[in-house]
């Protein structure tokens, strides 16, 4: 039977339990995980603030899991098509934060979103350091 492929993208800053539960729940999925993790450009242009690790060092703690076989960087929302062709995926997975919000790529792959891990997040983390 042929390989299901899966991406998946993010900032994965600071890197806590529930980017890895959705990680290790999108390679459930199917049998190889590709990985878009934001540029820190584009991650500024999403969320209006620089992400603490740089982009090279989210790349390397994402590579380095089990659940993840392909990592790359994401420049922008308009290239996520060319994104998921080029990895020839069959499935796109989000956490629900992202309901909806990439039901237009339901033409070339499967659009699946998943339930975000509650009461953790990288603000969250940033915040209880900083008290
Ligand atoms: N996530 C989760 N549970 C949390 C926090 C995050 O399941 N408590 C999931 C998000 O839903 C997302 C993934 O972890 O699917 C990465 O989250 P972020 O690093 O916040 O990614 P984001 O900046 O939302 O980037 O083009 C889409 C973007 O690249 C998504």
């Amino acid at each position: 039977m042929a390989q299901i492929r899966v991406i998946t993208f993010g900032t994965f800053d600071v890197f806590h339990v529930g980017h890895l539960r959705i990680l290790k729940a999108a390679k459930d999925q199917g049998d190889h995980l590709s990985v878009g993790v934001s540029s820190d450009q584009f991650s500024f242009s999403k969320k209006g603030k620089r992400p603490v690790y740089a982009e090279s060092e989210r790349c390397e703690i994402v590579r380095s899991l089990k659940y993840v076989d392909d990592v790359f960087i994401e420049d922008s929302f308009e290239l996520k098509r060319d994104y998921i062709i080029q990895h020839k995926a069959n499935i796109l997975i989000m956490g629900s934060d992202w309901q909806g919000k990439f039901d237009e790529f339901n033409d070339i792959c499967e659009v699946v979103y998943l339930p975000r891990t509650p009461s953790i997040s990288t603000s969250a983390i940033i915040e209880k350091i900083r008290e």
